[in-house]
Formats: C-alpha cells, structure tokens, sequence
C-alpha cells in the first residue's frame, strides 16, 4: 500500500506522529499539562495523563492494534450507528468510522499550552455500500488540564440522514465495586442487560454491582465519576448530547471478550457522550452537528 502521507503535525518536543503498537500511525502529544496518544485507527484517544496523575482512561491489555479492527480501551469514536444496527445483523457494531483510518489535518499549541488535534474521515464507496450517506467528520481533540473532544459530522449529501454517534469513553479506577457514579437521577434509561426495558434512575449515585449496561435518554448533564480508590473524582461534561452510557461488563461479559483480560472489569467504567435511539440527530444536507465531551479530574 503507498506510504500516505500526512500534513506535518510535528511541534518540536509537543506533538509528533510515530508508529505506535502493531506499528499502528500514532500522534504522541506531551503538553505542559499532560500527555496523550491519539491512533490514526479510528481517530482514537488510547492514552490521556495530567501530569503527576495516573491515566484517566482504560486501555486493555489484550487490545487489538490492527488495522481495520476496533481498539479496547481508550475513547472509540461511534457514528453512524450505536450498538448493534437494528435490521442490519451483517454490519459491524458501533458504526464504520472507529476502524477507518483517519487523516490528521492539523496540529497546533494554544495560547495556554493545550495542544489541539484535528483528525478528519469522510463517506466513500465502501462506507456508502453500507450506509448510504455521504458525511465528512472532524475530530478536534485539545489535550491540556482538561481532555476535550469535538465530534463534528457534516452532512456532505443532497438529502437529509439521521445519525447516532458516541464517545465511548473508558475511564480507569482502581476498583469499580467502590465506585459510584452521578449526575443521571431521575433520568429515563434503557436496561441492556434487563431485555432493554425502560426504566427510570432513582436519587441515589449508581453504583456497580453486576454487569451493567444502560442507555439514558434525554439528559444533558454532566456525570462525576467519584473513584475513592484513586482519590480522584473524574468530571464527565458535554454539549450537544442528549443520551449517556453508563457500561461495565463485570465477569462473565469479559470472559466473553476477546480483546478484554477477564480480570479487567474492576479496573475500567464506561461513561459515554451520545445521542442514540430516541436521541439520534437528524441532520438536513449541508448542515454539521458539534458534539463535545470534555473530561477532567475534580
Ligand atoms: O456501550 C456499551 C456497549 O454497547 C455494550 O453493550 C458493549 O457491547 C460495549 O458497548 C462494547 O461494544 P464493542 O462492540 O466495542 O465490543
């Protein structure tokens, strides 16, 4: 396959493109604030560290760096489809973009020393054989005190589609059972693991203890991950999103898992950024939508 070549992202002693595991395109980002590693595989963020903080994200041991084929751990980048594509058991779960291979456009510092990233992938035969849309994503990924990411989708075509899309967050504690998570009372949600039944989060932080799987709808909050193993909190924001995703698969899910170490349930929560089911946006020709998820510790 020819070399691609990509703009020069390189900021001496900042910002580089290197190959990373499996030899995958890697940009390596070392702010004064933290450092950070987005593959070019999906646009994913596997590595996010404030200095002198532990990561904030997951990476499992056993994931897979090969081209084409999704990254466990990390922030996978989710469109045009959550989950499973209801009426489409052939297509791939969580959508076509977290496996394409993603063109870094630009780097650059801002003025408070953040670095800011944009990745960008766009519709093209094989993406339209399955989804027949024509869009063109940018992913904007400021790497500072705080981890903020701007999923920004185009509608490039000539009729108006209706898309779901996510920022699949994994984020690292030290022992998901003493951990609890707020932000989502009183919100409506869908139970995966409950024959996807619509149920609505009482008062007290979630807490868990089993395998958990739910799609909360109409919320726009912001969630606190409260982790005392770490003694940190992780502060969940974002914009533009109506539905969140709260997962750990627990034992037997991840001895289920191929890509997943069977004992590294404890150590990983999902809390996702979406708009998915009732929340899916439909986006008239011509038009963009800018989700954002920004992640910091409290
Ligand atoms: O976001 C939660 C979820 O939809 C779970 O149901 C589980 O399937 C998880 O995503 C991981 O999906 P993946 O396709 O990456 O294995």
């Amino acid at each position: 396959m020819a070399e691609q070549k990509h703009p020069d992202i390189n900021i001496p002693n900042v910002a580089k493109l290197d190959e990373g595991k499996g030899g995958l395109p890697r940009i390596v980002i070392t702010a004064p604030a933290a450092d950070a590693e987005i593959y070019l595989n999906g646009a994913h963020v596997s590595r996010y560290e404030p200095k002198g903080a532990k990561p904030v994200l997951f990476m499992s041991a056993e994931s897979q760096f090969t081209p084409g084929k999704p990254i466990r751990g990390g922030v996978p980048v989710i469109f045009p489809w959550f989950g499973p594509r209801e009426g489409h058991p052939e297509s791939p779960a969580h959508g076509l973009v977290r496996t394409m291979a993603w063109q870094p456009i630009s780097a650059r510092q801002t003025s408070d020393g953040a670095v800011e990233v944009v990745l960008s992938v766009s519709s093209n035969e094989a993406t339209r054989a399955q989804w027949p849309h024509d869009f063109a994503l940018h992913f904007i990924v400021t790497v500072g005190k705080q981890l903020d990411m701007v999923l920004e989708v185009q509608n490039t075509g000539k009729e108006a589609f209706r898309f779901e899309e996510a920022l699949h967050t994994y984020f690292s504690v030290k022992d998901v059972r003493n951990v609890s998570v707020t932000g989502l009372a009183g919100a409506e949600y869908f139970d995966k693991v409950d024959g996807f039944k619509r149920k609505r989060q009482g008062a007290e932080p979630i807490r868990i203890t089993g395998e958990t799987d739910r799609l909360y709808v109409n919320t726009a909050t912001t969630c606190v991950i409260d982790d005392p193993g770490l003694s940190r909190k992780i502060i969940v924001e974002k914009e533009r999103s109506d539905s969140t995703v709260v997962w750990n698969p627990w034992i037997a899910k991840s001895k289920a898992l191929p890509d997943f170490g069977d004992d590294e349930w404890p150590g990983m929560i999902c809390v996702e950024t979406c708009n998915a089911v009732e929340n899916a946006v439909n986006l008239r020709a011509g038009a963009a939508h800018r989700m954002r998820q920004t992640v910091r510790l409290g």
